[in-house]
């Protein structure tokens, strides 16, 4: 049968992520998704100047008690950025009223990349996001977020594997029982991601190429991809191996292209081959 995701992100116009990311890669997988805009943009906020912000939390509730009063049912509740520090109390909210005894709780802590919190979010929105965290079954943060997230200081890698896993662990002390860390590499010709399962204790890394530069909207891409292969069936190792693949292609053909960093990457062209490899399940 068809599965929904409920997708709760911004909607950033032009600059690929969030939202106009999660929709045509979770279609894509075959998997039906419903979206909650958590805010209206003209464009994401790393790179252009005077960008436009529109403020949805209001809206938010409202949307879930209509879908709720509906008797939608949904097989996962994936959320993003959001809008402000008010919205990680209301999504809190949204999963006791979305959450069923089985469907899936995927947290992308957007928040931070590369040493540093977004401007746009105040100093105390890891604090938040930690609580939001102990609420999912697997979260999906990289390296700085899960600094923030577990108040360790923001290391430059190549990482230890003994690090990593000792971050694994702390983020799964906070509650989320599945982990999928991004940004790791041991060495500078490799990245992608490390997973942790803490009840079977299961550590396991899914690298690709490194391609230089730093590529907008790639954790979306990642995270968007991982929760479809999860929801097909693959097992956490082998949807973040998928997602690892998908995103590393996605930034090499967006490098070929030369294309300007900040208009996120071309995954479009790789989703029939995405499709292909998800439909073996
Ligand atoms: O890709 C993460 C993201 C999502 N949405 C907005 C952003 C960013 C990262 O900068 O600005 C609005």
């Amino acid at each position: 049968m068809l599965k929904r995701i409920a997708a709760i992100h911004d909607i950033s116009g032009f600059g690929k992520c969030s939202l106009t990311v999660a929709l045509p890669i979770i279609s894509a997988a075959g998997i039906e998704v419903s979206v909650i805009p958590t805010a209206v943009l003209s464009t994401h906020t790393g790179g252009f100047a005077g960008f436009t912000y529109r403020d949805l939390t209001e809206d938010i509730l409202p949307i879930t008690d209509h879908w709720c009063s509906l008797g939608l049912k949904f097989d996962a509740l994936y959320t993003g950025f959001l809008g402000s520090f008010e919205q990680i109390n209301i999504m809190g909210q949204v999963f006791d009223r979305l959450r069923t005894k089985d469907n899936l709780i995927l947290v992308d802590p957007v928040m931070a990349d590369n040493g540093a919190l977004y401007k746009v979010f105040p100093d105390n929105f890891p604090d938040g996001m930690r609580k939001l965290c102990a609420k999912a079954d697997i979260i999906v943060p990289n390296l700085t977020e899960a600094a923030l997230l577990t108040g360790q200081d923001y290391i430059e890698g190549p990482y230890s594997q003994d690090y990593i896993k000792e971050t694994l662990k702390k983020l799964a002390a906070l509650g989320p029982r599945r982990i999928v860390l991004t940004g790791v590499y041991f060495s500078d010709s490799e990245l992608g991601a490390a997973s942790y399962d803490s009840h079977t204790g299961e550590v396991d890394y899914a690298l690709s190429p490194r391609i230089e530069g730093f590529y907008h909207g790639t954790g979306d891409v990642f995270a968007s991809v991982l929760l479809s292969a999860v929801l097909r069936g693959f097992s956490l190792a082998e949807s973040a191996q998928i997602a690892a693949d998908f995103t590393a292609r996605s930034i090499e053909r967006t490098r070929l292209a030369g294309t300007d960093v900040r208009f996120g990457v071309n995954f479009e062209e790789g989703l029939p081959m995405l499709m292909h490899r998800l439909m073996q399940k």
